[in-house]
């Protein structure tokens, strides 16, 4: 039974749950206590039980929060969606793979992990194509009068573990979005294709559709890359340029077949999903087939952390200080084990928790030791952030130039990649010339981005 909630009871549950393997008791125990907190927060405001809060809401973040991806692919007919699937996801069903001739209907792939992919018809065959309205109608866009108007969406499903597709449904128009909801959209196109004027057209208009519908949610993946690779140079230069005009810059090059771009499409990927995902979760859709790393899926999620605080204010502090514990747990928990351990376990943080035995297990050790835990904080990721920027200023710029180098540090010191670590100076001269601009569009999907790439460039092993 709990007693009076105080910043060690936090603690307590705290580094148990990240020690140890969490129930559901210890989670109901956990929402108990943060329950309590909450009821004593007016008549009890000792900075202590504040700061037991603030750790008990990262944790409870971290565990329980989120939405899982429901991912969409769509594309030209034969661009390569069900390949592209297939090859990234992995297909639940075994020995089977998505029907490589056309998609018919939209096939729900569900996850153990609580990952969705919808693979979808393909659009824009010829006028008569049966199957173009199917999909732009799945997506919550307008209906095409060229294509022929569908009475129903044909929905299938394949569950992880089951090793036959459900019946098809047919799903009433009004109804798609309750039985099948997007959280991102892969526009999955063929980049070895030529692209005739009017379909420049036809896929600028389609892009600039998509956008509007999913902003920041949207990746465009050009599948045959390792076909345009036995071109001449200024034909591949040539190709990748219409489809990058048409997608206005995101393209990002692949191929299903030998794997190539295929790591940073998942790292885009992740870059675009819903705030909350349980990465770790997600993680175990995908790291058996992508053999992400550890410092990659580190830098991912880091990345989308910054920027996350960095469109925030300093007066929005409690936000601020559950994403640096998030950050820190995270940091710890992923250089519990050794790469080897950290992949038998798919990146899964909490199963990783169990396991803490080798090389980054002294250093979590001394760095979640209870005491001095908030000072800790601080001075991992800096007094002067915390001080100062988190007060009085927007974050922006000045928040990142204090932030960056300080999780670089953290995370360098367990990874001590061969790279010489970079000074503080360095770090901050980066940030200024390539994230300036960025943040003053407010737009958090790029940010990410822009980050990202900043830590992967310090981080040059990857
Ligand atoms: N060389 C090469 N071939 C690919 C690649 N991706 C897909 N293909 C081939 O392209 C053809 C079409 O692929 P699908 O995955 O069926 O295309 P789709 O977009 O699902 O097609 P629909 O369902 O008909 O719209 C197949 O023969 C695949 O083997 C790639 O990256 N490289
Ligand atoms: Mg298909």
């Amino acid at each position: 039974m709990l007693g009076d909630p105080n910043v060690y009871d936090g603690l307590k549950i705290l580094l148990a749950a990240l020690g140890e393997a969490v129930t559901e008791k210890s989670l109901d125990e956990f929402e108990r206590f943060l329950k309590k907190l909450h009821t004593k927060k007016s008549e009890s405001a000792k900075p202590e039980n504040e700061e037991a809060r603030i750790l008990s809401l990262a944790l409870l973040k971290l565990q329980r929060g989120g939405t899982y991806p429901q991912i969409a692919v769509v594309g030209m007919v034969s661009a390569g969606k069900s390949t592209l699937v297939n090859t990234l996801f992995g297909l639940p069903i075994a020995e089977t793979k998505i029907t490589p001739d056309t998609t018919k209907g939209v096939l729900s792939v569900g996850y153990q992990s609580g990952l969705t992919i919808y693979d979808t018809p393909g659009i824009f065959g010829d006028d008569k194509y049966p199957y173009h309205n199917i999909t732009r109608l799945f997506l919550s866009l307008s209906e095409d009068s060229d294509y022929p108007r569908p009475m129903a969406i044909p929905l299938q499903t394949v569950q992880y573990g089951h090793s036959q597709p459900s019946d098809v449904d047919q799903i009433a128009l009004d109804n798609i979005k309750k039985y099948a909801p997007i959280t991102n959209v892969l526009w999955v196109v063929n980049a070895s294709r030529t692209l005739t004027g009017p379909e420049k057209k036809l896929l600028r208009t389609f892009f600039k559709e998509l956008e509007a519908q999913y902003k920041g949610r949207l990746v465009v993946a050009g599948t045959h890359l390792d076909t345009l690779n036995d071109k001449p140079l200024d034909e591949r230069k040539e190709m990748l340029q219409q489809w990058s005009e048409v997608s206005n810059g995101q393209l990002i090059p692949i191929s299903s077949v030998t794997g190539e771009g295929l790591d940073q499409l998942v790292r885009v990927l992740f870059a675009s999903l819903p705030d909350h995902t349980p990465l770790s979760k997600l993680q175990e859709s995908l790291i058996g087939a992508r053999k992400l790393n550890r410092l990659s899926f580190v830098l991912v999620e880091i990345s989308r952390m910054l920027a996350s605080i960095m469109l925030l204010d300093g007066t929005q502090i409690e936000t601020i200080q559950v994403t640096l514990i998030e950050m820190f747990i995270l940091i710890c928990d992923h250089y519990g084990v050794d790469q080897d351990t950290w992949q038998r376990y798919s990146g899964d943080a909490i199963r990783i928790g169990r396991e803490v035995q080798s090389i980054g297990a002294n250093k979590a050790r001394k760095l979640r030791d209870p005491k001095g835990f908030w000072e800790r904080l601080r001075f991992v990721f800096g007094a002067k952030f915390f001080d100062t920027v988190t007060e009085f200023h927007a974050l922006g710029v000045d928040g990142l130039k204090e932030l960056l180098p300080m999780v670089y540090l953290t995370i360098y010191d367990f990874e001590r990649s061969s790279q010489a670590a970079f000074s503080k100076e360095d770090i901050q001269k980066l940030v200024e010339v390539h994230v300036m601009p960025l943040i003053q569009d407010h737009d958090e999907g790029r940010l990410t981005i822009i980050i990202n790439r900043l830590l992967i460039s310090l981080f040059e092993t990857l």
